[in-house]
């Protein structure tokens, strides 16, 4: 089952080359860095490591949006993760398995259950996946313990969800979908570790942080209070 990657990545130069160069190739079918105005080079640095760049409008969610529309038409499995290095390419194989053996359709990474390094993630960000988590439970009954970036869908679910959040909501509104749509949904440990350069577009910014927390509020209410998805 060819695989496409998708990082949404603004202004990433630091570390997208480190990244892209990482990417077990044999595993993948190709690596799209969605780019959306960096103006230190990302983009061509990318390019250089062997990526397929795709421009997308300012938004994470765009960025993934744009990302999944420009897969190849024979990927059936999209992997999204970041481009600051905070992901570990080493859990990829675990976290794909289960939509090959058809044992899956939505697999999330949660950094809550895997091993994290000190700093790699605010209290407040641990604390807000838990307690969506257990909202979540209540609500929709499905378990999730964290919002995580490093996740993996099938292509055909995915466009099932119709997914419409252009913001950081973009995570949470395909978690709660993908509980309505009653996908088979895998929750996977993975590490996680600080960003290897450059600077943070969120949690290490007070007010794209606080941004973000409305956002995905917003969305937490929206999107599980909608009577369709
Ligand atoms: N294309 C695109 N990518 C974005 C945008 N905003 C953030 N990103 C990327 O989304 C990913 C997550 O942003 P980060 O800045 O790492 O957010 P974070 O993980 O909360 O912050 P750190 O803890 O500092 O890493 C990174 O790969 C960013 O480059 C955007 O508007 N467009
Ligand atoms: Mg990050």
């Amino acid at each position: 089952m060819p695989v496409s990657i998708i990082i949404p990545a603004l202004n990433e130069a630091e570390s997208i080359g480190h990244v892209v160069r990482s990417m077990p190739w044999h595993l993948i079918a190709e690596c799209i860095v969605v780019d959306n105005g960096s103006t230190d080079g990302t983009a061509a640095i990318a390019a250089f490591e062997g990526a397929r760049i795709v421009t997308s409008p300012r938004g994470y969610g765009a960025a993934c949006l744009a990302g999944s529309n420009a897969a190849l038409p024979a990927s059936d499995i999209l992997v999204y993760m970041d481009g600051d290095g905070s992901d570990i390419l080493d859990d990829l194989p675990r976290l794909i398995a289960p939509i090959q053996r058809n044992e899956a359709d939505f697999v999330i990474g949660s950094r809550i259950r895997g091993t994290r390094e000190p700093g790699s993630m605010l209290p407040s960000q641990v604390f807000a996946g838990k307690f969506v988590g257990v909202l979540l439970r209540l609500t929709l009954g499905v378990r999730y313990t964290d919002m995580g970036p490093f996740r993996v869908i099938r292509r055909s679910s995915l466009e099932e969800l119709k997914m419409s959040e252009l913001t950081y909501g973009w995570n949470l509104e395909m978690q709660i979908k993908a509980a309505k749509h009653k996908l088979r949904i895998v929750e996977i440990s993975v590490d996680y570790r600080n960003r290897i350069g450059g600077t943070s577009k969120v949690s290490g910014n007070l007010s794209a942080s606080l941004q973000a927390a409305i956002r995905i509020f917003e969305v937490l209410l929206r999107v599980t209070s909608a009577r369709s998805s």
